[in-house]
C-alpha cells in the first residue's frame, strides 16, 4: 500500500525559520511546498531534499497575481494542501513612530498582514475540506509592546488574532488554528530590519543564547503532529535570557 503522505504549504521557506521548517517537515515524511523571493535559495532546497519532496514557487509573496497563478498551478502530488505555515514576514526599522519611514510602514503591512490573509484565503476552502491546519508565525511583539516595535507589534497583533477570528469562524470543520509567538530567534530577522546592520544584529543576540530556527520549526512540527482533536491555540516562546522589564515612566521637570 503506498503511504498518504501529508502536504505543508511554507510561505517564506529560503531563510531562518522558513527554511529551518522545509528540512523538519521533509525529514519527518511531509511534502512541502514553499514560496521565497530568491529562486537560487528555493533551487538549493530542491537539490538537498529531492523534487519528490519539495515543490518550490519563486515570487514575491506581497504579489497577488503571481500567489493565485502559482497556488492555480501546483502540480497533483502538491495541491492538496493539509497544512499552511504562514511564516513569511519582517520587520524594518527600529525608529520611534515619529521617525519611522512610511514606506518601511506599508512593507510590513503588504508582507505580514495583506500577504498572509490572502494566501490564506486562496488556501482555506481546501484546508477545511481536508480538516487540515494553519499554523501562523506571529511574535511576542504581538502582547508585550516596545520602543520602535510600532507598526511591527501591530501586525503581529493582528496575526494573533485573525489566528484566533480563525478559530471562531471555522468552528465544527475539524480545522485546527495555532498562533506561535516566539521572542529573540537569531536568524537574519535583525539584519534585514536593520538594512543590514550584522554589527546590530551580533550586539542584540550576543551572550543571550537566542531561540533558533531550529527550535521554531521543530516546536511547528510538534503542534502540527498533534493528535487532530486538540488545538492549540497560541504557543508564546523565548529564551532564557528574555523576559519583561518594567512600565516606563516619564518625569517632567
Ligand atoms: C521578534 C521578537 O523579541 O526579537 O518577533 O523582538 S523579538
Amino acid at each position: 500500500m503506498t503511504e498518504t503522505k501529508r502536504t505543508a504549504f511554507i510561505t517564506g521557506g529560503t531563510a531562518g525559520i522558513g527554511a529551518a521548517a522545509v528540512h523538519a517537515f521533509a525529514a519527518a515524511g511531509w511534502r512541502v511546498v514553499t514560496t521565497g523571493r530568491r529562486a537560487d535559495r528555493l533551487d538549493k532546497l530542491t537539490e538537498a531534499l529531492g523534487a519528490d519532496t519539495v515543490h518550490t514557487l519563486a515570487f514575491d509573496i506581497r504579489d497577488k497575481a503571481a500567489l493565485e497563478k502559482a497556488i492555480a498551478g501546483l502540480p497533483a502530488d502538491f495541491a492538496d494542501i493539509d497544512l499552511l505555515i504562514n511564516n513569511a514576514g519582517l520587520a524594518l526599522g527600529t525608529s520611534p513612530a515619529n521617525e519611522a519611514k512610511l514606506d518601511d510602514w506599508q512593507t510590513m503591512i503588504d508582507t505580514n498582514i495583506t500577504a498572509l490573509v490572502t494566501v490564506t484565503r486562496l488556501l482555506l476552502p481546501g484546508i477545511v475540506a481536508r480538516k487540515g491546519a494553519i499554523i501562523n508565525l506571529s511574535s511576542v511583539a504581538a502582547t508585550y509592546p516596545y520602543a520602535g516595535g510600532n507598526v511591527y507589534g501591530g501586525t503581529k497583533a493582528f496575526v494573533r488574532q485573525f489566528s484566533l477570528g480563525l478559530r471562531a469562524d471555522l468552528h465544527g470543520k475539524g480545522v485546527r488554528v495555532t498562533s506561535i509567538e516566539p521572542g529573540m530567534v537569531e536568524t537574519e530577522f535583525t539584519t534585514v530590519r536593520t538594512g543590514g546592520d550584522q554589527a546590530a544584529s551580533d550586539k542584540l543576540y550576543g551572550g543571550v543564547n537566542p531561540m533558533t530556527a531550529e527550535d521554531i520549526a521543530a516546536t511547528m512540527l510538534w503542534v502540527a503532529e498533534q493528535p487532530k482533536h486538540l488545538n492549540i491555540n497560541t504557543l508564546e516562546l523565548m529564551p532564557v535570557n528574555q523576559s519583561f522589564a518594567g512600565f516606563a515612566v516619564a518625569r517632567e521637570g
